[in-house]
């Protein structure tokens, strides 16, 4: 039932982070992986990092803002290595930016990337879904799906996007056995988060840190293994009647009201 054997995969974003763990459980769980990045040293960094957990990806530099590209990526995908079944719609970018401090042109930038984008790649693959008969989208939304805070605003209001997003593929192409949900990462330790980790000169945590280890019942940061499970139920036969979800995996974060000070 969690099997991806004979399933090809697409995940923006692949060679690194929260995309290659999910790339790499993608693979151990049987499916044929492709990653795109925006260059072509990432994209040689990326095929490295799966070779050396044993897995032979596909990698290709494609910008995924760009509607032609990704329309010609998916094409090249068809040919090299067959039509699309589970995309996962990764790439995504921060800016933590006070909100009457940012540029149109920043905000605008982080909307590009993490809600136009899976817009873009998304309606790239779902012809190709609907021909097969099936699909998989997974959309890698946030914390920021359901929550604000200080700094995130554009990326808060892509995610939010992108949450609904989710429920709309759902509702227009359920009928069509396309099946689209979304992964919540809550605080995972990741580059994108290392400013909120870094350790203060005195060698103590950031008061960031803390906070977000007095907010999450687990007691600690996620790591991107964490995500692998969600991802495999997600693209797998599993959770073939569930569609339009967002599944946290935040170490309860949503849940906790905080502990108090
Ligand atoms: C922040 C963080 C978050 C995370 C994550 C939470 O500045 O608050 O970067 O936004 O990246 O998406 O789910």
């Amino acid at each position: 039932m969690f099997s991806l054997e004979g399933k090809i995969a697409l995940i923006t974003g692949g060679a690194h982070s929260i995309g290659f763990a999910i790339g790499v459980g993608l693979a151990k769980a049987g499916a044929t992986v492709c990653f795109n990045c925006s260059n072509e040293a990432s994209r040689q960094r990326g095929i490295e990092a799966y070779k050396n957990e044993g897995i032979d990806v596909h990698g290709y530099v494609a910008d995924v803002t760009d509607e032609k590209a990704v329309r010609e990526l998916v094409a090249k995908i068809r040919d090299e290595v067959g039509i699309i079944d589970i995309l996962v719609n990764n790439a995504g970018i921060i800016k933590r930016i006070p909100m009457t401090d940012m540029s149109v042109e920043d905000f605008t930038k982080v909307i590009d990337v993490d809600l136009i984008a899976p817009f873009i790649c998304s309606k790239a693959v779902i012809p190709g879904m609907i021909e097969k008969g099936h699909g998989k989208i997974i959309n890698i939304c946030s914390m920021m799906s359901e929550l604000g805070r200080e700094t995130v605003s554009a990326y808060a209001a892509a995610k939010g996007g992108l949450k609904m997003l989710t429920r709309n593929i759902c509702s227009e192409f359920g009928g069509a056995n396309i099946q689209c949900n979304g992964i919540g990462p809550g605080y995972i330790a990741t580059n994108q988060t290392a400013p909120l980790r870094e350790r203060q000169p005195d060698g103590s945590r950031h008061p960031f840190d803390q906070f977000i280890i007095s907010k999450t019942p687990a007691g600690r940061w996620g790591t991107t293994d964490d995500l692998i499970g969600p991802a495999v139920f997600l693209a797998s036969d599993a959770s073939n009647f569930v569609n339009g979800h967002i599944l946290y995996v935040d170490g309860g974060i949503l849940a906790y009201i905080g502990k108090q000070p």
